[in-house]
């Protein structure tokens, strides 16, 4: 019996020994390594290369190391097993933390005086705008969404979510369905994505949408923060906007291709904070305790946690 450890994109060998020290005695194979195909009864993957997993015909369970799982659902011959994905308590604060970073860096206009003290100017905002005064929409109301629209709102942004299904929260309006998001929209002075991308949410932040954020709110503009998935964004609808003045501002962790190119103009657009796709990390620690964790209580013959719904897609 082994266990795949398939990761393309990160540094794999942290990942590697912490599997080793938690399930001691099981075999650790790698896609390089792996010749005994039969023996491969758990996949443990990020950005797995297509294909590979349905050559593993006693596949028990596919464990995501991250929380999206697009890469994983875009092979078309993914093996019929259940894929657990992450959700960790570690991921969802880093998140919180880049998401309040990013409203804040907006709200006080870190690029303004960034830009004033490389300059030496002395010149302060007489008209500064509180978290009070700007309204957040959040589109994603799950794991992460719900942590980082929480914070928002004990920071006093009066704070909005949307998401498929209907949901409740004290302090945050909640909306669902495409209804639902016109209305949220029309309140978004800062609109936050952390969505994950599907057939039905890829490129939903483009030039429609941006059209219906709101053009008066305290900012002078709409502000866009994504962090779920760069093809969530058209990104040649957020330059337009950002050039024409339908949004004022972005934060950007995600692009439709990662690495950013080097001659995409997101890079030095002054409006425009890049971030590397790092807004939350997989913590080698935490992720490969719980995915040992969930190998062990399956072995028991307990049910796997944090499933993955194949029909939406997340
Ligand atoms: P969840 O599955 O917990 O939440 C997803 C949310 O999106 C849910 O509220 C869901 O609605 C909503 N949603 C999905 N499809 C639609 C739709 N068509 N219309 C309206 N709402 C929709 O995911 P997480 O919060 O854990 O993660 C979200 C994404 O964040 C991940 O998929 C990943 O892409 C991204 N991510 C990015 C990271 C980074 O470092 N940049 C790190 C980790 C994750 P409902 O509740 O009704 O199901
Ligand atoms: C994730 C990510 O999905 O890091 O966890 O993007």
């Amino acid at each position: 019996m082994s266990l795949l450890l398939a990761i393309s994109g990160w540094d794999a060998e942290p990942w590697r020994k912490r599997f080793a020290a938690l399930l001691p005695g099981r075999a650790l194979v790698t896609p390089e390594t792996l010749v005994d195909r039969a023996a491969a009864r758990y996949a443990i993957v990020w950005a797995p290369p297509r294909g590979l997993l349905a050559e593993l015909p006693n596949l028990e369970a596919i464990f995501s190391l991250g929380a999206g799982v697009d890469a994983i659902l875009s092979d078309p011959n993914l093996p019929d097993v259940p894929i657990a994905r992450v959700v960790d308590p570690d991921l969802t604060a880093r998140m919180g933390e880049w998401v309040v970073l990013h409203c804040l860096t907006h709200l006080r206009q870190a690029r303004r005086y960034e830009n004033q003290q490389r300059e030496r100017v002395w010149a302060d905002d007489d008209d500064q705008a509180a978290a009070a005064d700007v309204r957040v929409g959040v589109l994603g109301f799950g794991e992460l969404g719900r942590d980082a629209a929480g914070k928002l709102a004990a920071l006093g942004f009066p704070v909005a979510a949307w998401s498929a299904s209907p949901k409740t929260a004290p302090g945050i309006a909640c909306f669902d369905g495409p209804a639902g998001l016109e209305a949220m929209l029309a309140r978004s002075d800062m609109l936050v994505c952390l969505l994950p991308l599907t057939a039905s949410t890829r490129g939903i932040l483009n030039a429609a949408l941006f059209a219906k954020l709101p053009r008066d709110g305290r900012l002078g503009g709409p502000i866009l923060i994504n962090a779920g998935r760069g093809r969530l964004q058209v990104e040649a609808d957020i330059l337009a906007a950002l050039d024409s003045g339908v949004l004022k501002g972005a934060s950007l962790d995600v692009f439709e291709i990662e690495p950013l190119p080097r001659e995409s103009r997101l890079w030095r657009h002054p409006a425009v904070f890049v971030t590397p796709h790092n807004a939350a990390i997989s913590r080698p620690d935490s992720i490969a305790r719980a995915i040992a964790a969930q190998i062990l209580a399956h072995e028991r013959g307990e049910p796997l946690r944090n499933v993955v719904d194949r029909g939406r897609g997340y």
